[in-house]
């Protein structure tokens, strides 16, 4: 029987053939190479897209709407709405895509979104305005084919049927209705009501929302009525409010949507944006570290030495729009029987994991920064859906895998703020959603020198060990590369600390841990088609050393004591590395092991000695993590592969009583 990742090389050899009609490529006999190299895809060949024309988008700070509660709270009113965006270099289609932006600023829609600039201990509130609708008022529909045979949010199930898995007497086609959005701050420490609960989503308030579909999701109204008691502040039809205390270390947090089974569409679209919070004992005094990073009021040319970085996978057709794989048959071939025909119990739509053919780079195809020869602060961003990073900056971009790093990174923080000390490397390994804190140093170079920021994780699943070694590194040409840095003129002095001499916040661990709780990972096939699977990603909890399956809507098996520190024990029984991701808490890696407990476990890597909110859970491994939950109430736990969390490895569970 094949493996997975043999019939995803079978897939990519089928997706390169089926280019050829089309006349995107040249006729007459490609060299094999080309095609074992291709990654599939929409209708446009990423060779056919040039490389470094762009410049780096530098995502400005989002405007506030006001100042609320005697100036004590900064409040935005933010949109989710559909536009079209120049994502591929110029001379090349626009691309529609969705993100947000400030409700009454037309100009800050923007993909990713602008940059919230929040300070440690002062809140934000944000009211979150889903206006996925037309000129009309109408709903509009996802840009991208939502399979609602998931366990989803399921608005045409109406209130007694939504966030389920519906059941079919046919094989359905996507859904084209209107779409449900909730927003996640991905690294907050929020209270249950402002946390973005996968069940609290809304649609749009359009005036055609179907009769008998459920506007909002199971939880939204309980959410609402917390919230209106809490600050007396109404939600209303379309929207949400939740408050941001940015009680927390300072850190480079992000916001995105967590619809029910959505998320991986939701996510890809476009709408999620930086979300930096500054100050406290946790931050560097002003001018330690490069800067300024792009603050409101800017004035037009300044210049910025730190800069976020989102690096996200996509895939595009002929026409600009986005590609994303409307049938199973993309992901392995397999052509049906789908859910609602022979008792099959395998989607017709949802790929168990999904690989873009281009890098883009906030909001564009491979772009071009100009760099002084000093110091920047660069703040990376995973924020693709399936794809792992490892980063280099490299002299050659089509260099054989592993290349020679030409600039080292100094990593100063990850998810939860700073680390105990800079950590120097020459790569960065990223799992979906983590975010790594930077400093490279251009200082020196002759002006003129172009050097290029590469990608050597795999264009497929990743499972940890070394490019070339154990896995092919991705596709030098297109996915193997992500930006490139020229050096310009030094236009002033740097007077920041170099990393070297860097002294980073006071760290302090967290406590000792009262309950060690096992939990599992895990992966299940079709269970009535032979040889078919994956059928879903889950998670789960321990029965001794066998793994206990649970799905989405199992009762809580997670239930943390208020207050209580827990060593998380996450035993992977996949054949793939999953990001791990606790909602509400920062926690500590303490180390990996073996399942068999063979040998001695390892400790974090020198990267992962900070706080962090997102994990890398490696197969055949225990991935151990410390975390307080020092917030009551209904959070989730989940992979990161978003095709993966929309599927099953996502669960809810519950702080307190
Ligand atoms: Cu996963």
């Amino acid at each position: 029987m094949l493996t997975r990742r043999q019939l995803l090389k079978a897939g990519a050899i089928t997706g390169a053939t089926l280019l050829l009609p089309g006349g995107l490529r040249p006729t007459g006999i490609l060299p094999s190479a080309v095609l074992a190299a291709a990654i599939p895809g929409g209708t446009l060949d990423p060779t056919t897209v040039d490389k470094y024309v762009a410049p780096l988008v530098i995502p400005p700070a989002m405007p506030r709407t006001a100042s609320i509660k005697n100036n004590s709270i900064d409040y935005y009113v933010l949109a989710v709405r559909q536009f079209l965006q120049q994502i591929l270099p110029p001379g090349q289609p626009a691309t529609t895509v969705w993100s947000y932006g400030s409700h009454q600023a037309g100009g800050t829609f923007n993909y990713p979104a602008f940059t919230i600039e929040a300070t440690v201990d002062r809140p934000v509130r944000v009211k979150w305005v889903n206006e996925l609708v037309d000129g009309s008022g109408n709903y509009l529909p996802h840009l991208l084919p939502v399979d609602p045979t998931l366990h989803w949010a399921n608005p045409p199930g109406g209130p007694g049927g939504r966030d389920m898995r519906p059941t079919f007497t046919s094989t359905p086609g996507a859904y084209t209705g209107p779409v449900p959005m909730v927003v996640h701050l991905h690294g907050g420490h929020s209270t249950e009501e402002s946390d973005g609960y996968t069940e609290a989503w809304y649609l749009p308030a359009a005036k055609n929302i179907p009769a008998g579909y459920a506007r909002v999701g199971s939880f939204y109204q309980e959410f609402r009525s917390t919230f209106q008691a809490k600050w007396g502040q109404s939600w209303e039809p379309g929207s949400a409010v939740f408050q941001y205390e940015n009680d927390q270390r300072a850190s480079t947090l992000w916001y995105h949507d967590h619809s029910l089974g959505m998320t991986r569409l939701n996510v890809y679209a476009g709408p999620a944006g930086f979300y930096n919070l500054r100050g406290g004992s946790d931050d560097l005094p002003a001018g330690v570290l490069p800067g300024p990073a792009p603050q409101l009021g800017d004035p037009p040319g300044t210049k910025y030495y730190e800069i976020p970085i989102a690096i996200q996978d996509r895939s595009f057709n002929s026409d600009g729009s986005l590609f994303y794989p409307a049938s199973r048959e993309f992901f392995d071939g397999f052509g049906g029987p789908y859910i609602g025909s022979y008792g099959s119990d395998i989607s017709p739509i949802w790929n168990p994991e999904f690989f873009g053919n281009m890098t883009v780079v906030n909001g564009r195809t491979w772009p071009v920064l100009q760099v002084e020869p000093r110091r920047y602060r660069l703040r990376f961003l995973n924020g693709c859906n399936s794809r792992f990073l490892i980063l280099k900056i490299v002299s050659n971009p089509l260099a054989r895998r592993p290349a020679r790093a030409a600039l080292p990174f100094w990593q100063i923080g990850t998810e939860g703020g700073f680390l105990p000390a800079p950590v120097q490397l020459d790569a960065l390994l990223m799992g979906l959603a983590e975010r790594a804190d930077v400093i490279v140093d251009f200082s020196g170079l002759k002006v003129g020198t172009e050097l290029y920021l590469i990608n050597e994780a795999p264009d497929e699943p990743f499972g940890g060990g070394v490019p070339e070694r154990d896995f092919p590194a991705a596709d030098a040409g297109s996915t193997g590369q992500v930006m490139k840095f020229v050096v310009v003129p030094l236009a002033s002095m740097d007077t920041s600390v170099p990393p070297h001499q860097l002294t980073l916040p006071a760290f302090t661990p967290l406590g000792t841990a009262t309950v060690n709780r096992q939990v599992s990972l895990n992966e299940v096939d079709s269970a009535t088609l032979e040889g078919v699977g994956p059928r879903a990603a889950l998670l789960g909890t321990m029965s001794g050393d066998t793994p206990v399956h649970l799905e989405w809507d199992d009762a809580i098996t997670e239930n943390p004591a208020l207050n209580a520190t827990e060593i998380w024990e996450m035993s992977n029984f996949t054949a793939d590395a999953h990001p791990i991701h606790i909602h509400e808490v920062m926690f500590q890696v303490i180390d990996r092991e073996r399942i068999d407990r063979r040998g001695r476990p390892r400790a974090p890597e020198s990267w992962e000695t900070g706080y962090k909110d997102t994990v890398i859970a490696y197969p055949d491994e225990i991935t151990r993590v410390k975390a307080k939950f020092d917030l009551p109430g209904l959070y989730v736990w989940h992979c990161h592969i978003v095709e993966h969390e929309d599927n099953e490895m996502m669960r809810p569970y519950r702080v307190g009583p």
